[in-house]
């Protein structure tokens, strides 16, 4: 029977695409972001030959088109504890911990994404997902009241609960339950017009934080973003207005560089959409949008030290042409070449044979430099891409969408293990992932000793 269980990665891919339908029909927009996105993701390839010929043999261009991350936010332990479930189901598990509380947001965070090379490359779908910290509300009688509203609610249908218990039973789904599952546990995302509060309620809780009000008063935890995965995010930001789309001010992250590095981000504005409470018809709400990434190479733990100190220092000031022009004057320090990255192990790479090594056993044997084994043809080195996110570039998409009040005082610090304690498990480190990733293609390549004799 386990032979023909359908695959956590086919599930996800199911999953992932299904959620962009139902996106785009909810968000129009996004879908001309898709649109834009392809353009210019075509048009780079066309101008670009050697870029295109590095993302085939990477086996980056296969997963360029489908969608690369979205963003959802909860309310209690139990929601987030049961989406640890459902998204085991889908090859994703929790990978980082992001306090976003230092940045003005009462939230704390992690993302499910799937792990391993092979599930990364068929498709690397990821969910940010934040859970709300009610003890960050300072009104005792507000915070009362936003734990009776969450305590109220069942965000996922009895289905899909039963779904997932089924698939713990049996360890498996067949096609049938694999398609029910995906068909269920999308409900749990929909956008929900109508809210489970009065407006006086919903008043309340938005000016403490809008967050807090967006977490609270929907009966579902619905996804927030899509984010496609761009080869020229200055293009599209350029793009944007034309195609009737309003960006945020600057685009997150690293500047432009020949080698890109970690994780570069921009969104277009929350639209204001029309909700009805429990005691009125008319309100809106604010809170969904779509985003744009282009991503470049894990850095080591050097490195994003670097990287940190860099960002630190380039700080964040005026409109996106003048922050650009900071950043990239700031991170000439940061070498821009694969060899240098390599040499001064900043970043992470994917270790493989060429025709030629797999010929020449010998060579690889006789102990040459990696360096050398890769100017004499015998070995490739890869970048390995970046599959997390950024906190300070996460802050960053949260308060384009907070307006004025993007940054609120927030007392207390890291709570990773509250965190952790809800969640039900812990996060695995990311770091600690990229460096199992690399020393697993050394080994294959017979560049470092098998497990056990080294
Ligand atoms: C999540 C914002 C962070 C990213 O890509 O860094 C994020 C949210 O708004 O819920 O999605
Ligand atoms: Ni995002």
């Amino acid at each position: 029977m386990a032979d023909s269980w359908v695959s956590a990665d086919s599930i996800r891919a199911g999953f992932a695409s299904a959620m962009s339908d139902m996106y785009q029909r909810e968000v129009p927009q996004y879908g001309t972001l898709l649109k834009l996105v392809a353009q210019v993701n075509s048009e780079v390839l066309e101008q670009d030959p050697a870029q295109k010929r590095q993302l085939i043999a990477a086996g980056e261009l296969s997963r360029l088109s489908v969608e690369r991350h979205g963003a959802i936010r909860v309310g209690t332990a139990a929601e987030l504890s049961t989406l640890r479930q459902l998204f085991a189901i889908m090859g994703m598990f929790p990978v980082g911990y992001y306090d976003l509380s230092q940045a003005g947001v009462p939230v704390h965070s992690t993302a499910f994404r799937p792990i391993d090379d092979r599930a990364l490359s068929l498709n690397p779908f990821r969910l940010f997902t934040s859970l709300l910290r009610l003890d960050l509300i300072d009104d005792p009688l507000l915070r009362a009241k936003a734990s009776e509203v969450l305590a109220a609610r069942d965000i996922f249908t009895a289905d899909c609960r039963e779904l997932i218990a089924l698939h713990q039973r049996q360890g498996g789904f067949s096609q049938t339950q694999a398609r029910a599952f995906i068909h269920e546990s999308l409900e749990t995302f929909r956008w929900h017009q109508q809210t489970t509060v009065d407006s006086a309620t919903y008043q309340a809780l938005s000016q403490q934080h809008r967050l807090i009000a967006d977490v609270v008063c929907f009966p579902g935890c619905h996804i927030n973003h899509l984010t496609p995965r761009t080869l020229d995010i200055d293009r599209v930001q350029a793009l944007m207005p034309g195609a009737g789309i309003s960006p945020k001010a600057i685009i997150e992250g690293p500047p432009r560089r020949r080698v890109d590095i970690l994780l570069r981000q921009t969104s277009f504005k929350a639209l204001d959409e029309a909700v009805s409470f429990t005691d009125c018809e008319e309100g809106t709400h604010t809170a969904r949008f779509g985003e744009i990434e282009q991503r470049g190479v894990a850095l080591t733990v050097k490195g994003r030290a670097l990287y940190d100190r860099l960002l630190r220092e380039a700080g964040s000031k005026g409109d996106n042409v003048t922050h650009q022009q900071r950043l990239t004057s700031a991170f000439t320090t940061f070498p821009d070449d694969a060899r240098l990255l390599r040499q001064q192990g900043l970043a992470w790479f994917n270790w493989a044979l060429t025709e030629a090594g797999e010929a020449n056993p010998e060579a690889i044997a006789a102990g040459a430099g990696r360096e050398e084994l890769i100017e004499r043809g015998l070995v490739v080195a890869t970048p390995m891409i970046y599959e997390d996110f950024l906190p300070v570039s996460a802050a960053g998409i949260f308060q384009s969408n907070l307006g004025d009040q993007g940054r609120v005082q927030i007392q207390g610090g890291s709570e990773r293990g509250v965190f952790e304690n809800a969640l039900g498990a812990a996060v695995a480190d990311e770091l600690a992932l990229y460096q199992q990733r690399e020393q697993e293609s050394l080994r294959r390549c017979g560049l470092i000793p098998p497990v056990g004799q080294d």
